[in-house]
């Protein structure tokens, strides 16, 4: 493996977190590209010597669009000003009403994106490219309404593997965790539940609906994956982060699940936005040390990066374990 070197800044003295967020925060703001109105809940990956991307940005229309982007240090982005503009894949091409929270992984010889797809409501929509210029729209997964479709960045037993949320068309307040198999990035089956949201008295914040968050990371202990969950308030949604470790093989087991948050909306931007209070984690990058990156969406206006260590993670799951 190439030896990548994440963004990383060590935890503050004083600080006992789990996941520390960046002191420079956020690294992309609002107006990055010249038409947007804000640019979060996007993806990133190494790519060549540096880092590629997939940034949700909704320009000031409010039409919700994915466009790429480069970045040699994962920090500073140069985004494109326009959208992507996909070519048919393996299917005619779909129409796509709108494109909203894309996620990215390397699978064998290839890059994938999945995002939420509009297709007379919300479902998952699926293209590759090799090189974030081309990239080939290739059937949906599912039937709306879905959102938050998260590959595995590798097949199981033959097979691809994707997490998602079934849910309803608006701004729903139920919402679980399933997975699905496909041999082939077209035609998806078996699906099986992953994670329910949590009781009240367990769980607080993670009780209105949980969705798949990063790309889950392979570890020796199973798949290292960070979700949001949401609770509903009397004033309306809070989305915060959890993590959870699946197991290797049947990543529909659950091994353990986070009880309290790893990160909930504090810092100003977080709390401060077109929709205030909301973590939405979509992204990580992992060296060879058990170092992560994280990357998320704060209070749906900008993007920002968490920092966490592996093996912590992995210890207090198995401490702290819904
Ligand atoms: C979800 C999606 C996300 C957004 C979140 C909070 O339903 O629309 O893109 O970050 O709500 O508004």
């Amino acid at each position: 493996m190439r030896k990548i070197n994440i963004p990383w800044e060590d935890r503050p003295e004083g600080n006992n977190d789990i996941v520390w967020r960046y002191s420079k925060n956020p690294v992309i703001g609002r107006y990055h590209t010249s038409g947007s109105n804000s640019i979060f809940n996007s993806a990133v990956v190494p790519f060549e010597d540096g880092f590629a991307g997939v940034f949700r940005c909704d320009n000031k229309s409010i039409q919700m669009d994915i466009h790429a982007g480069f970045s040699k240090d994962g920090i500073n982005w140069n985004i494109n000003d326009d959208p992507i503009e996909m070519v048919a894949g393996n299917t005619d091409l779909i129409h796509s009403e709108y494109k909203y929270d894309p996620r990215v992984v390397f699978i064998e010889d290839r890059y994938w994106i999945t995002w939420c797809n509009g297709y007379h409501g919300p479902t998952i929509g699926i293209a590759y490219t090799f090189d974030f210029k081309t990239f080939h729209q290739c059937e949906n997964a599912f039937l709306a309404f879905n959102r938050n479709g998260v590959l595995f960045p590798e097949k199981i037993d033959g097979k691809y593997v994707m997490l998602s949320r079934p849910s309803g068309p608006g701004h729903n307040n139920f919402g679980d965790i399933f997975l699905s198999y496909s041999p082939d990035m077209k035609f998806w089956g078996e699906h099986r539940i992953v994670m329910k949201v949590a009781h009240w008295n367990d769980s607080g914040w993670q009780t209105a609906k949980i969705g798949a968050g990063t790309v889950p990371i392979k570890t020796d202990e199973g798949w290292l994956m960070f979700y949001h969950g949401v609770i509903e308030t009397c004033n309306g949604f809070r989305y915060a982060m959890g993590a959870a470790l699946l197991d290797t093989q049947s990543p529909e087991k659950v091994l353990y699940r986070s009880k309290p948050y790893l990160l909930s909306p504090a810092a100003d931007y977080e709390l401060m936005g077109d929709v205030p209070n909301v973590v939405f984690p979509v992204a990580s990058l992992h060296d060879d040390e058990g170092k992560v990156a994280i990357y998320y969406g704060a209070a749906d206006t900008v993007t920002a990066l968490a920092f966490c260590r592996i093996n912590e993670v992995i210890s207090f799951l198995k401490e702290n374990s819904l």
